[in-house]
């Protein structure tokens, strides 16, 4: 037994990262359920590392050294459970499978529960990056015990990518921790993509600029604060012209958005756990109201706000209130992810530091941005923060977007564009900001029909009023 890793399900992503460890010098199993799959790898890429083809199961689990480390990269779901269910009769205590699929976290820990009876370590991978970051260095979010990560770290941080020679790779926590993190990732990702192009059409409709002319906004938002992956390709796909039609690329896709799934997780989770990620919630539903074709054909004809011309310098001073509301929603938006990561922390007893979390995201993931330093440095510097807006620096450039945040949605409401992420963003930032909220109504109303009882401000204790009675009498229980 030669190799240090094996691979199975040899998939673009599998196929991709047996490749990233074999250059990165790393002997490596490879397997795939359809053996073409197998061969066709060891032909092409076979001269750039060392590998070793297996046909079945019982010879990949015979190519590896102990303790064995098997990566998983098969669709997540009823395919994980197969693989799983193949390979753990053939391994033994101390053996690591590594699911490096997008799996619900739930589900790894179930997984992980279940196989470490057999003390078979099982470690939910989050691999962020895509076909690209699977080759050439992903975001590596691996959950699972560890001493599982004392192993498989370095071989992660060899194959990761790398922010000035630091890996992109972490013991974000045990069992299903990795893979939730990297489901909010996904989350945030959902956000990040709705805010910018709610952006976009701020300034197409508002400030009257072509997609090109928007194109080079983003170009320059890109060398500031807003430096970022997702902000640099939304400047290409604007540039872009369609072959056929010579119209903009933007102007001849249809506007019906798809998603595969881990923005509704995060939200389902975020309700679950009550935490408020409302921004997220807001992108995921635009996508879903995106693609609502007979509602939206209902809603066409009705009337909507007015969108008076703006002079060009009314324009350019439009759009540089446009770049304070997206970044300060930005803000928001990331808070709201990393709220969610803490309170699972709460809930399923992971011990994540949230400064490695932001660490990671810098490089080889879909939501790199200069900004996650800034946030890696303020969670390392107070790893309790409750907010990123608890920080000094943040909360300053919070305050100083403000009102152009305020005016970017109100000019938005006026004229009837939608924007459902920036302004849950800010209602966010109104909700939490209140002195007062009028969750003391609801509490009334809950009281009145249902006798839930209230919490008083003045004295201790449970209250509830007899509403039915003449004098409401109120009792203590
Ligand atoms: P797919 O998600 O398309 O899965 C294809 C692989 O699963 C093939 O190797 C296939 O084998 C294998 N497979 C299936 Br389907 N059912 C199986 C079964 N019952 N037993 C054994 N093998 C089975 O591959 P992918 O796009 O490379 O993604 C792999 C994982 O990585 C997924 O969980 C995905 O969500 C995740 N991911 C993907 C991306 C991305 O950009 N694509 C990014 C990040 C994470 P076969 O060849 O015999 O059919």
């Amino acid at each position: 037994a030669s190799a240090h890793i094996g691979v199975t399900g040899l998939a673009v992503m599998g196929r991709n990262l047996a490749r990233n460890f074999a250059r990165n010098g790393f002997t490596v199993a490879v397997h795939n359920r359809t053996p073409a799959r197998t061969r066709a790898l060891v032909d092409e890429f076979g001269h750039e590392g060392t590998f070793v083809p297996a046909e079945t199961a019982k010879e990949l689990v015979a190519a590896l050294q102990r303790p064995r480390r098997l990566m998983v990269m098969v669709q997540a779901g009823e395919a994980t459970d197969a693989v799983i269910d193949e390979f753990a009769p053939l391994l033994e205590a101390g053996d690591m499978i590594i699911d490096g699929g997008n799996a619900h976290f739930a589900d790894t820990r179930r997984r992980e529960a279940a196989l470490r009876e057999q003390g078979i370590h099982f470690v939910g991978a989050g691999v962020s990056g895509g076909e690209e970051g699977a080759l050439n260095g992903p975001s590596i979010m691996p959950g699972g015990s560890a001493e599982s990560y004392a192993v498989l770290g370095p071989m992660f941080e060899a194959i990761s990518a790398k922010v000035d020679g630091e890996p992109m790779s972490t013991h974000v926590g045990t069992d299903g921790a990795g893979h939730f993190v990297k489901m909010v990732h996904n989350g945030i990702e959902y956000a990040d993509m709705q805010l910018i192009a709610e952006a976009y059409d701020l300034l197409r409709q508002v400030g009257r600029y072509t997609p090109a002319e928007i194109a080079d906004v983003f170009r320059t938002w890109n060398t500031g604060r807003l430096d970022s992956y997702l902000i640099e390709i939304t400047a290409e796909v604007l540039a872009h012209t369609d072959a056929d039609t010579g119209l903009p690329f933007v102007d001849i896709v249809a506007d019906a958005a798809g998603q595969k799934g881990t923005g509704r997780w995060t939200v389902q989770s975020a309700l679950d756990l009550g935490s408020p990620a409302t921004a997220i919630a807001q992108a995921t539903f635009a996508r879903a109201a995106s693609s609502q074709e007979a509602l939206r054909t209902a809603y066409r004809e009705l009337p909507g706000g007015v969108s008076p011309d703006l002079t060009r310098s009314e324009a350019a001073r439009f759009t540089a209130q446009v770049e304070q509301a997206l970044y300060a929603s930005k803000v928001i938006a990331y808070d709201q992810g990393f709220t969610m990561i803490r309170d699972a922390a709460d809930e399923y007893g992971w011990d994540i530091d949230l400064g490695a979390v932001a660490g990671i995201w810098r490089a080889g993931c879909i939501i790199r941005a200069a900004f996650l330093d800034r946030v890696r440095a303020a969670y390392a510097e107070s790893p309790a923060l409750p907010s990123l807006l608890s920080q000094p620096e943040f909360a300053a450039e919070i305050t100083a977007a403000q009102v152009p945040w305020r005016e970017t949605v109100a000019s938005a409401t006026r004229r009837g564009i939608p924007v459902p992420a920036l302004s849950a963003a800010l209602a966010h930032y109104d909700t939490l900001r209140a002195g007062r909220l009028p969750a003391a109504l609801l509490q009334g109303q809950r009281d009145y029909f249902g006798a839930h009882t209230y919490r008083r401000t003045d004295r201790p204790g449970s209250f509830h009023t007899h509403w039915a009675k003449a004098d409401r009498p109120e009792t203590q229980s």
